[in-house]
Parts: structure tokens; C-alpha cells; sequence
């Protein structure tokens, strides 16, 4: 099997019991979340050995969210517990549609405690792909150098590196997030980004902008995910795209995630673009017909099924 590294923060999750503005939701469902987290859970239910590295609090919350990520088999040798630090916390208001908005109650997160040093060259032993999300880069300004270490790591090694930049404005403005990805994207091989966050970090979305952005970075696949018109990625200088599924949507957090780790999944296992796209496409389709932003994440047979590739028997 391929082994996967990650890094980031985790969240206690608060799911609102109904639809609607959050004032008026009077119970939540405690789960886990962090965007990062929820990709090492999708890679690891699609049978990749996937290591998350991150720092929780001395909480019983954090206790919660490592049960949690143990127990859907994600390798926890880079996750340490911190005293003093409370686990952060993110409610969430869910519409009709199955979109929703975010409240954040994250101000001293355990991961502020993670330091350049802690990242060592023995994590990467057996590591075939490194994946990274602009929310750990919002966090902190100093994870800019965390991560340029992994980046480093990564080059020397000649470890695949993906990247979503995950933009999170009530973490940082665009002017900031526009000028960290401008020092991580050289270093990128995969950029799995959103069509309305491209266009907000490079200011046009058109093909040529987009040719422009991938020649300029020398980035292998750009990857563009557009929720329920599909996605594309430009590779070889060729523009691949395939449809979304359609499914009625419940909670669509997380499917982007989701998306990621089918698409890494798709390339370790040499998928021709357009296998990667459908196959991420499903997987990212099957996140948001489940509620909580991991738990709709699907099994390796649960997607092929849906694809039709393979049959589960049901009763
Ligand atoms: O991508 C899903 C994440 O947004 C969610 O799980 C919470 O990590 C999170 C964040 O910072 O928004």
C-alpha cells in the first residue's frame, strides 16, 4: 500500500440538530473535524496508510478527536497531547441545501504549539505523497515554516506534494493567503483548489489564466473542483474534465476533503485523469449525502459500488 502524510488541526465539531440560522438551533451532535484530518480519514478508509500530524489539547475533547481518528485507522505517531491548550471548537449552521456557514471558537489552538523542529526526516521513510491545506497556513503565520520544511523534505525526497489551498477567510484576509500560496505553490505537484478560490488567489479563472498559473508554478496537475458542475485538471498541457454525480446533498462540508483523498488515491494508484476525476467526484458526491464533515466519507467498496464498478450485497 502507498503511504500518505498530512498535517494540520482538528476540531471538536458541533452539527446543528436542524437546518437553519445557528440563533435559532437549540442542540448540536458533538463530532471531529479539521479539513486536514478529514482527508487522512478518507484516505485511510480507502485502505492508504495515511499519518496525520498535529497536537491536541490536554481536554477531554481531545481525547474525543484521537479515539476518533485511532479508530478509523489513521497512524497517530505524529499526534502529541499538550496540557493548557483547550481543543477548538466549530459550530457549524446548515441550510436547506445542504450548505452551510462556520463559527469558529478557535483562538489558542494546541497546534500553535508544533514547532519546524518537530518535523523530522525519519517521518518520511515511507512516505509516497505529501498533501497540505491553506487551513494550517491560516493558523499561525509560523506555519509557513513548518511547512516550507515539509516542502524541503519533500523535494529532497522526491515525495509528491498536493496542496488545496482551503481558503478560510475568518482566518486570515486574501492578502495574506495570496502571498503564503505564492511561496508554497513552486513546490507543488497537485493543486486541488476550488473554482471561486482560484479565482480569488490568481483573479481570473479562465483557461488562459489557469495555463498561466500551472506553467508559472510548473505545476503537474491543476486540479479544479466545482461541487456539483464537476471538476477538470489540466495535465500534460491537456484539459481533462468530467460531470459531477448527482446525489441530494445533506451537509456538503468536508466534500472537498473528500474529493482530495480520492484524487490522491486515484494518482498513487495510477488512474488515468479521467478515472482520478470520476473517482474523486464520487467519493466527494458521497461526503455530503451523510451529515458531519468525515462521516459520509466513503470505503474503497462503497465507491466502487457506486460507480457500479462492483455490487454490495445489501439483504
Ligand atoms: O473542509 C472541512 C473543514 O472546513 C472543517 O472540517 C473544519 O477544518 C475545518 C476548518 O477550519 O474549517
Amino acid at each position: 500500500t502507498f503511504g500518505v502524510f498530512t498535517l494540520g488541526d482538528a476540531l471538536i465539531t458541533f452539527d446543528p440538530a436542524e437546518t437553519g440560522p445557528l440563533r435559532y438551533v437549540p442542540s448540536f451532535t458533538r463530532k471531529v473535524g479539521g479539513a486536514e484530518l478529514n482527508f487522512a480519514i478518507g484516505c485511510a478508509r480507502l485502505g492508504l496508510h495515511t499519518k496525520w500530524t498535529s497536537r491536541l489539547g490536554g481536554d477531554e475533547f481531545a481525547r474525543v478527536i484521537y479515539n476518533f481518528a485511532r479508530g478509523e485507522g489513521v497512524d497517530m505517531a505524529n499526534v502529541e497531547f499538550v496540557k493548557g491548550y483547550p481543543t477548538s471548537l466549530n459550530f457549524k449552521e446548515v441550510r436547506e441545501d445542504g450548505s452551510g456557514k462556520t463559527f469558529y471558537y478557535r483562538y489558542q489552538s494546541p497546534i500553535l504549539t508544533l514547532e519546524p523542529e518537530d518535523i523530522t526526516e525519519e517521518m518520511f521513510g515511507d512516505i509516497d505523497l505529501i498533501h497540505l491545506t491553506g487551513v494550517f497556513l491560516a493558523i499561525d503565520p509560523k506555519n509557513l515554516v513548518i511547512v516550507k520544511r515539509v516542502l524541503e523534505i519533500a523535494r529532497a525526497k522526491e515525495i509528491t506534494v498536493s496542496f488545496d489551498p482551503n481558503i478560510r477567510l475568518k482566518l486570515w484576509t486574501l492578502e495574506q493567503a495570496k502571498a503564503v500560496y505564492q511561496e508554497v505553490f513552486p513546490f507543488v505537484d497537485i493543486l486541488l483548489s476550488g473554482l471561486d478560490e482560484i479565482e480569488m488567489i490568481i483573479g481570473d479563472a479562465s483557461t488562459e489564466a489557469l495555463e498561466n498559473c500551472a506553467a508559472q508554478y510548473d505545476i503537474k496537475q491543476l486540479v479544479i473542483k466545482d461541487g456539483s458542475n464537476g471538476a477538470k485538471v489540466l495535465t500534460g498541457g491537456i484539459w481533462y474534465d468530467q460531470q459531477a454525480f448527482s446525489v441530494k446533498p445533506i451537509d456538503t462540508v468536508g466534500a472537498g476533503d473528500g474529493f482530495d483523498a480520492g484524487y490522491v488515491y486515484s494518482v498513487l494508484n495510477g488512474y488515468t485523469p479521467e478515472e482520478a476525476l470520476r473517482f474523486a467526484n464520487a467519493v466527494g458526491a458521497l461526503v455530503t449525502t451523510v451529515s458531519g464533515d468525515n462521516e459520509g466519507l466513503p470505503y474503497l467498496e462503497e465507491v466502487k459500488a457506486f460507480l457500479g464498478d462492483e455490487k454490495i450485497i445489501e439483504r
